[in-house]
């Protein structure tokens, strides 16, 4: 069948078993490479494919070339042997096998169940079995790329950078592979294009005197000024030069947390924003930017200044937007639905670290990305848990000194077992909903004692990682009742109240539940998935986000520095100018 990529593959055909498919789904196409790519030996062809979910298998011309485990990561293949061979057109066909199926090793975990009994199932039936709350859309649902460089080039490039008086420092290190005879130069170009620093070699460091920092949206009149490293190597190979060239943005900023505060660039950051998933109508999670875009319209027009990738890594292009508009994010690894005994194992642990690898890898240079997080709503009670916890975030830690590290937390302030390891707290609470429901009128209360019982615990700074009501847009009743949008914005307003009595002590953000409905399985308490959304699935408002939308403004407007504030081009959109 034709099968659009990028797209989840559920969503698109008529068929329920495709819908529900676990297990192989295979990929296949055939493409005609460029002459030069395959006749010019000093060119070396790849294949990368920006996510295939979860675990996949790639032939390319029926050569087994590639196998990566995992959902929500790039992977990639040096296929220049493959194609420099035989005959004109070079014809490629490109071939990928991939299983969706989540057991206690992968990350998710899930579990396969079979049921046995005949008088109800036939024979060999199973289900797969989830721990968390999203559908489990899969197949290529982020772009498969061909692209070339030279023989010799440009593998990584790492970036970090800190500020000292007026002036930026870029520490850069740069990978070369395919041979040592190079020559590296590097130049830091401002907005303008006018170049401000140079230099050469695999390593150094970069001064930028009257630097422009990299502020978050809403925290200064230029927030999200992005330099551009321009990295031009020329290399010596048997079969005469080449040249390779990257362009990497920069912004330059500090993160630093202290026992209250969580600092930007020195001045205390309060995030306000959204929980978000990759999820719309037919595509499923599959990539697509005209979704993209209008995601980042809606949370400038709610004066959101951060979002947490609940609950795996997004595209790397949402990362790149996030980098371009200022706002702020959480990067989260799969590591969601950790919630059996049996998942703290030493081949999961193992797989956790090397996800977090690949995650750091992916988004280190992203002066958006403030934190990492390695997990949500782990079993963290646990004594294995602990252990485990704290060896991923050790993990995180020395692959990435510059960001603080946390996971999202569900627990009991008492008997967390992970909370010690991380640098900020984050809590997810459903007041008045999976607990005391209907009882808004305890938020306050409970809110209360869960803040000063984690923080006379810890002394960390706290996130609300999660709180919200499930809500169906058009649904009213007054005095509010449960699932109607009147019942969302009182919840929410109380939960408001109860920020706003910790805001300037310790409780450093809060990030709604969620951004937009989203798909889940099928179960008695979802009504056509999550609707937890401040917009519908179709990303139109309920009654909440405008509620929210004040309030973040608001928000944006007290927390502005008043040295850093000219005539704001982001007040021109604020609903209260
Ligand atoms: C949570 C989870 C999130 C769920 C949400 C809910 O605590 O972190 O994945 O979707 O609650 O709505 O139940």
């Amino acid at each position: 069948m034709d099968m659009p990529v990028p797209s989840s593959f559920n969503d698109i055909s008529q068929d329920w078993r495709l819908r529900h498919f676990v297990g192989w789904v295979w990929y296949e196409r055939e493409v005609i490479l460029p002459e030069r790519w395959t006749q010019d030996l000093r060119t070396r062809v790849v294949l990368r494919i920006g996510s295939a979910h979860s675990y996949a298998i790639v032939w390319v011309n029926g050569v087994d070339t590639l196998e990566h485990e995992g959902g929500y990561l790039p992977f990639e293949a040096d296929i220049s042997n493959l194609v420099q061979v035989g005959p004109l057109p070079s014809r490629l066909r490109i071939t990928i096998a991939i299983n969706n199926t989540l057991t206690p090793t992968t990350l998710p975990p899930g579990t396969i169940q079979y049921l046995t009994d005949t008088s109800k199932y036939p024979k060999g039936y199973f289900v797969q079995n989830t721990y968390f709350d999203f559908f489990n859309y899969a197949g290529l649902q982020r772009s498969v790329l061909l692209y070339t460089t030279p023989t010799t080039y440009i593998d990584d490039i790492t970036v970090t950078t800190s500020v000292e008086q007026d002036s930026g420092l870029v520490n850069y290190q740069i990978s070369v592979k395919g041979s040592n005879l190079f020559k590296l130069e590097v130049r830091l170009l401002d907005a303008e294009n006018k170049v401000v620093a140079n230099g050469t070699g695999t390593q150094g460091q970069l001064k930028v005197p009257g630097v422009s920092l990299w502020w978050p949206y809403l925290m200064h009149e230029r927030p999200a000024y992005l330099y551009s490293l321009e990295v031009q190597l020329t290399a010596q190979t048997s079969l005469g030069p080449v040249s390779d060239f990257y362009t990497l943005p920069v912004g330059i900023r500090t993160v630093a947390v202290t026992k209250s505060q969580f600092l930007i660039n020195g001045k205390p950051f309060y995030f306000h924003g959204v929980n978000k998933h990759e999820d719309a109508d037919i595509r499923g999670k599959g990539f697509d930017w005209p979704l993209l875009v209008k995601d980042f319209n809606l949370l400038r027009w709610l004066g959101a200044n951060a979002f947490r990738t609940s609950h795996y890594p997004y595209a790397e292009e949402v990362m790149q937007m996030c980098d371009r508009y200022g706002i702020v994010v959480i990067d989260e690894c799969p590591g969601v639905g950790l919630a059996l005994p049996q998942f703290f194992n030493n081949v999961s642990l193992h797989h956790h670290m090397q996800v977090m690898e690949e995650v750091v890898r992916r988004d280190k240079n992203h002066p958006a990305v403030v934190m990492w997080s390695v997990a949500n709503e782990p079993a963290s009670h646990l004594e294995s848990a602990g252990y485990y916890l704290k060896m991923v975030i050790a993990h995180t830690k020395a692959l990435d000194p510059s960001r603080p590290v946390t996971f999202v937390s569900n627990s009991n302030y008492a008997a967390d077992k992970g909370a010690p390891y991380v640098d900020v707290i984050c809590l997810n609470s459903y007041y008045s909903w999976y607990h005391d429901y209907g009882h808004l009128e305890l938020i306050q209360l409970q809110l209360a004692t869960q803040f000063e019982n984690w923080y006379k615990k810890y002394q960390k700074p706290i996130i609300q990682s999660e709180y919200g009501a499930e809500t169906i847009a058009g649904f009213h009743q007054d005095p509010p009742l449960m699932f109607t949008e009147e019942y969302q914005k009182s919840l929410l307003e109380q939960y408001h109240l109860g920020l706003d009595q910790k805001r300037r002590k310790y409780v450093v953000g809060e990030l709604i539940w969620n951004f937009a409905d989203f798909m889940t399985e099928q179960s008695p308490t979802r009504v056509l998935g999550n609707k937890k959304g401040i917009f519908t699935r179709q990303r139109q408002p309920k009654s909440a986000a405008f509620l929210l939308r004040e309030r973040y403004w608001k928000i944006a407007n007290e927390t502005r520095y008043p040295h850093s504030v000219a005539k704001s081009q982001c007040l021109e959109n604020s609903p209260f100018t």
